[in-house]
């Protein structure tokens, strides 16, 4: 008999039925945060409509729709499928079931794709117009990195200059974006193990540019195209791998241009912000704007003080937050959940914006109190707020315009006597793991072999396993509730956790990146690793090690790949025999949606904790559950039940854990070579 748990926890069902997944809907206080839950009652108290609210309207939502079995995609639609046989089981050109939901499926993969793409296009160009002269006050921050990512990428490095390699290292991103020809996207192809490689060629899902992919996909769910339920997934599949590949550019040129992350305090949560200082947040996804908006606001603390402020307060919102608290340790304000209600405190003067998961009713909030929201990006305009067209060439002279409107914006605020109302709830936080700054822990105890220290930890049954923590806020489940349910789950069963995006948020809000997490709720093996990793780095550590490493940004999810890639590499077999889990416990975006993809298809399962609208099909929900583990290695897992979740993400870190003793075993007994079987 096997030794994991509870082989019932094997299955794909999801335990809460679809009629009780949104309980008590017309109760707009739907989180678990105590700064969110002061604000909820502060706007509604005033009059503030805000996004839960907003929620609470739009129930019940549209079956057809949240099932996935809606489709628009000509303009005979909208064709609902509406029964199990007979015309009414197809819609109007005869779609199934399946390919309407695989068909919507993919267009999510595109449109998160195109999101984090285009995210690394603007990287890429602004190395390349750095490198070029055109871009002055970007310069490469980390040579280390750049020569690091230039070999992997197969550049040659010697005798090259700074300026040199980054301009190839940018022209290769570019390429991998858009080149014609039928090589592999090279970000891709040079960061996965040898057997990931070989599974993506034999299965013909490799992307050769991440344009012809999005493009491909948008064209194979034209009306009348694929109607095949595998080719559909493998299509999906190729796209999602594309959006790696934007991802791994994304993360790596931003620590070229910027710094790769390293330990560092800081706080979250709505007490970050001070009446008394000019508060800025920066809302968003790329660090290209919020960073020199950051660095840029150290040279101007006396004209804030000169105008009656303590100083500035950045404080970050998003992605754009995670960015610079990774490498400026600048306070977390909220996540995307509560981004109106940190405008609800009446004490942010600038609201700056980039792209991505900005609501636009952030404007109707930041208009009750004379908040400045300030677009800055071409394609994210939004109606009456101000927009300063953010100009790469001049970056520094932009961040000024956008401090100098706070400042004048704080006098206004000041002058006006308006009340304001910060809810006093903040933790402290220890953010910066990259997956270089994590080898550097490793590297106290091992200083040859850094990611053994984790994967011997595995083998020996310290810890379980690693779980990556990623993605948003829904409010299919209460805000936050089913993040910090899981990371606490998890932390008892000994689960070393990394995490991204506004799921590290909801960690750093609650206390759970930081040291007293790691006493409050770590089991026994968890506590004793960590401690002696803390141990062996006493002297360069700023604090004791939290519960959940930090690992920044949504795009940053491409640095867990690079640790489980490692680990695998390490324990000599493929991706999917590590013990390494994902989940996405309040997966809202089209982001999620994709990344969710490519890290099943790197061999990963990945529990989502919002329903994805594949209900409909019975087969695709098959697939995403069964053939993706038989095919790729990795599975969705569909359970809202953040409890349950724990349960299933333990026994797949258990189950590969335990074969993969069983193998290392046979493989020492009989002296043979490792199992490569999952
Ligand atoms: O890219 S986790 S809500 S902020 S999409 Fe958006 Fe989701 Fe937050 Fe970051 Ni990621
Ligand atoms: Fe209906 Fe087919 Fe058009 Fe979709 S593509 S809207 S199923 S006719």
């Amino acid at each position: 008999m096997p030794r994991f748990r509870d082989t019932s926890l094997q299955n794909s069902k999801n335990t809460v039925a679809r009629k009780e997944r949104k309980k008590d809907p017309k109760n707009i206080r739907r989180t678990i945060d105590p700064a969110a839950l002061e604000m909820i009652d502060h706007a509604k108290e005033n009059n503030i409509i805000t996004v839960f609210e907003r929620w609470s309207a739009q129930q019940p939502q549209c079956a057809f729709g949240y099932q996935g079995i809606c489709c628009r995609i000509c303009i005979q639609g909208p064709c609902r499928i509406k029964a199990e046989e007979g015309p009414g089981s197809m819609g109007i050109c005869g779609a199934r079931d399946y390919v309407i939901v695989e068909r919507n499926l993919i267009r999510t993969v595109c449109g998160g794709t195109s999101a984090h793409s285009d995210h690394a296009r603007h990287i890429a160009h602004v190395l390349l117009h750095a490198a070029e002269g055109h871009a002055p006050d970007y310069k490469v921050a980390d040579p280390d990195k750049l020569r690091r990512v230039a070999q992997r990428l197969g550049i040659t490095i010697n005798g090259k200059s700074d300026t040199e390699l980054a301009k190839e290292v940018a022209e290769t991103a570019l390429a991998d974006m858009g080149k014609q020809d039928d090589t592999p996207c090279k970000f891709l192809w040079t960061s996965i193990t040898e057997g990931r490689r070989t599974k993506y060629s034999d299965c013909d899902i490799v992307p050769t540019s991440v344009d012809r992919a999005v493009v491909e996909g948008i064209h194979r769910t034209h009306i009348g195209v694929d109607a095949d339920c595998t080719s559909l997934a493998c299509g999906a599949l190729k796209i999602a791998l594309a959006d790696y590949t934007g991802m791994k550019i994304a993360t790596d040129l931003s620590d070229i241009l910027f710094g790769t992350p390293k330990p560092v305090m800081s706080e979250a949560n709505l007490g970050v912000i001070d009446p008394e200082k000019v508060n800025i947040i920066v809302h968003g996804h790329n660090p290209l704007l919020s960073q020199m908006v950051v660095d840029t606001a150290k040279e101007m603390e006396e004209a804030a003080k000169a105008a009656g402020a303590k100083g500035i307060q950045i404080s970050g919102i998003c992605c754009t937050g995670n960015e610079v608290l990774m490498r400026s340790g600048v306070p977390i304000a909220t996540s995307f959940m509560g981004q109106e209600l940190a405008l609800a405190t009446g004490a942010i003067d600038v609201m700056v914006v980039d792209v991505q998961c900005i609501m636009p009713a952030t404007r109707n909030v930041a208009e009750c109190f004379n908040t400045k929201l300030v677009t800055t990006m071409p394609i994210a305009k939004i109606t009456g707020s101000h927009h300063l067209a953010f100009d790469e060439s001049r970056a520094i002279e932009s961040s000024k315009t956008i401090i100098e409107l706070a400042i004048e914006a704080f006098k206004a605020r000041k002058a006006s006597g308006r009340p304001v109302k910060v809810p006093q709830y903040k933790n402290k936080v220890m953010a910066g793991f990259s997956f270089e700054a994590l080898m550097d822990v490793f590297a106290g105890v091992n200083p040859e072999n850094p990611v053994s220290v984790l994967t011997d930890a595995i083998l020996n049954g310290e810890i379980l396993g690693v779980c990556l923590l990623c993605g948003c806020n829904n409010l299919e489940s209460p805000y936050d509730h089913a993040h910090t349910t899981i990371i606490k789950g998890l932390a008892e069963n000994n689960v070393f956790m990394v995490a991204t995006g506004c799921s590290a948020q909801a960690a750093a809000k609650h206390g759970l990146m930081n040291s007293e997490g790691v006493e409050k709720y770590a089991g026994a093996g968890l506590k004793a690793f960590l401690a002696r990793l803390y141990e062996a780095n006493k002297n360069k550590l700023p604090d004791k090690l939290p519960l959940v490493f930090h690992m920044g940004s949504c795009v940053d999810n491409s640095r867990a790949a690079e640790l489980w890639t490692a680990m695998a590499n390490e324990l000599g077999v493929d991706v999917p025999k590590v013990p390494f889990v994902g989940t996405a416990p309040e997966a809202m975006s089209e982001k999620a949606g994709s990344i969710g993809t490519w890290v099943v298809t790197h061999g990963i399962p990945t529990h989502v904790g919002c329903m994805l609208p594949v209900e409909g099909s019975h087969l695709v929900w098959s697939v995403l559950h069964c053939i993706a583990h038989d095919v790729a290695g990795g599975n969705i897992i569909l359970e809202n039940d953040p409890e349950v979740a724990v349960e299933k993400l333990v026994a797949s870190l258990d189950y590969r854990a335990w074969k993969l003793g069983v193998h290392k075993k046979a493989a020492e007994q009989y002296e043979a070579a490792l199992c490569q079987m999952y």
